[in-house]
């Protein structure tokens, strides 16, 4: 049963005038093209899709700007664009498993009915919620579904995925083996209420992809499985699906900067689509002066390679948020940054494509200010093979420094696509690498976009797009 938008935001803790305030506000930071709740605190998404409906769980913070007791917020898009925020989905219940949180979990639906298998707080339960319309949750009367972990696994042991191979379901909870590394470990069940546990499906090794994992996820891709956890950074991992083990072959980061916790859907297009949350590398005081924090990425529709890793580009449906159109246009990069005089603005779509010649260092920088004093450098160094973001100014912006590995390869062409709103940069680099850099200004003129080249020279094809607001 659908439920009115009217209603909705009645039934919801957000408020049509608060909607308008958070439209009315100047905050130079704030994005308008990625979703956020109105005002306070996201983390972790968990897609769903169903009946031409993108659906959106996210972890949420209804009370204040901060990581707090967890709720799951919810929100639906039909265009994978333009979002509508619904009622909180799955709230803490008093002197219950999940009384310190609803943490994080999965979506699917069985026999007409949805669930959200999720983590509880305190200590880590997995616990079961079901819904007839997605909206209002009633939890499962026996919860926790699995009380504890298996032996000679940590207590830290979360955020279960779930899907159906066969007649039965299957779900891997995130968890640790201590001194060897992160565990997903594997259970069974016919209802999921009743849960077997099975094996793990795989166990990582702290070195590489750190001591816990957090949020994993699990699914098919061309031929291959690949499962996706998050410890510090999040990893995709390529593989075989074997007697119900993950046998990888290759691994990666998913990004490269402040992205983190993802998830993904398959929609009825087939595409497997991918979000992270934006993190904020801001401090609780910044975060509450400013009344939120975190959003969710741009969706990043996923491929398999030829060469075997993950490919990630920008789906089409981006394209209706462009607004006025900077034509394509040749620039020389050289050693001094050379600001382009009409494109201008916090919230751009940019696509640069780039020949760096010679071992050099060339990109772009977003958000500077007309003397330079400020700026958000992107940059691809042909020597130290990576592409890197940073704040601050020429020649070493290296106030924080973003950066994940890639290979130029001298003399050709890279395409970098750019995705600026205003705090968040989003770059998907020729659809196998991603970037996502967060920077912040007091500044209104830091609107303006330039290019530079050092230890090498440059040309670079530039065409860009003012993009439109969601809300
Ligand atoms: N965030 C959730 C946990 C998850 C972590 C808590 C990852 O379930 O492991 O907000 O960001």
């Amino acid at each position: 049963m659908r439920l009115p938008l009217v209603l909705l935001m009645l039934m919801s803790t957000i408020s049509c005038a608060e909607v308008n305030a958070v439209n009315a506000n100047p905050d130079l930071d704030r994005p308008i093209y990625h979703y956020m709740p109105p005002k306070n605190w996201m983390n972790d998404p968990k897609p769903f899709f169903h009946k031409g409906e993108y659906h959106i769980f996210h972890q949420y913070n209804p009370h204040d700007a901060v990581w707090g007791p967890m709720h799951w917020g919810h929100a639906v898009s039909t265009d994978l664009v333009r979002w509508k925020r619904l009622p909180i989905a799955l709230a803490p219940t008093p002197d219950s498993p999940d009384k310190d949180g609803c943490w994080t979990g999965c979506v699917v639906e069985k026999d007409g009915l949805f669930h959200i298998l999720y983590t509880g707080v305190d200590p880590q339960t997995q616990c079961l919620a079901t819904s007839r319309d997605l909206i209002t949750w009633e939890k499962h009367k026996g919860n926790p579904v699995i009380a504890a972990p298996p032996e000679g696994f940590g207590d830290c042991w979360r955020d279960p995925c779930a899907w159906k191979e066969g007649g039965d379901w299957y779900a891997i909870i995130g968890s640790e083996k201590r001194d060897v590394g992160g565990a997903a470990l594997l259970y069974r069940s016919k209802d999921l209420i009743h849960w077997d546990y099975m094996h793990p499906l795989f166990i990582g090794d702290k070195s590489r992809d750190g001591a816990m994992f957090e949020c994993p996820d699990f699914f098919p891709l061309g031929g291959k499985h690949v499962l996706i956890t998050s410890c510090g950074r999040t990893f995709w991992n390529i593989g075989r699906y074997v007697d119900h083990k993950f046998v990888c072959e290759k691994s990666g980061l998913t990004d490269g900067g402040q992205f983190y916790a993802a998830k993904t859907l398959i929609d009825d297009e087939k595409r497997r689509i991918l979000w992270g949350w934006l993190q904020e590398p801001r401090s609780p005081e910044e975060m509450r002066a400013a009344g939120w924090s975190g959003a969710l990425s741009l969706p990043r529709v996923l491929s398999l390679r030829a060469d075997g890793t993950l490919g990630m580009a920008p789906p089409p449906e981006l394209k209706a948020l462009r607004g006025k159109h900077y034509p394509s246009r040749s620039v020389a990069a050289g050693e001094a940054v050379s600001l382009i005089d009409d494109i201008r603005g916090g919230a751009l779509e940019i696509t640069a494509r780039i020949k760096v010649d010679g071992f050099g260092r060339a990109g772009l920088v977003l958000r500077a200010t007309p003397d330079l004093s400020e700026g958000l450098y992107l940059w691809v160094d042909a020597k130290e093979k990576l592409l890197s973001a940073a704040g601050g100014r020429l020649p070493d912006p290296s106030v924080r420094r973003e950066q994940i590995a890639f290979d130029p390869s001298d003399g050709a062409e890279i395409e970098l696509r750019i995705y600026l709103d205003h705090s968040v940069l989003e770059v998907f680099a020729d659809g196998r690498a991603c970037l996502t850099a967060r920077h912040y200004t007091k500044r209104a003129d830091a609107d303006r976009v330039g290019l530079f080249a050092v230890g090498g020279s440059a040309k670079c094809i530039i065409e860009a797009w003012e993009m439109k607001g969601i809300w």
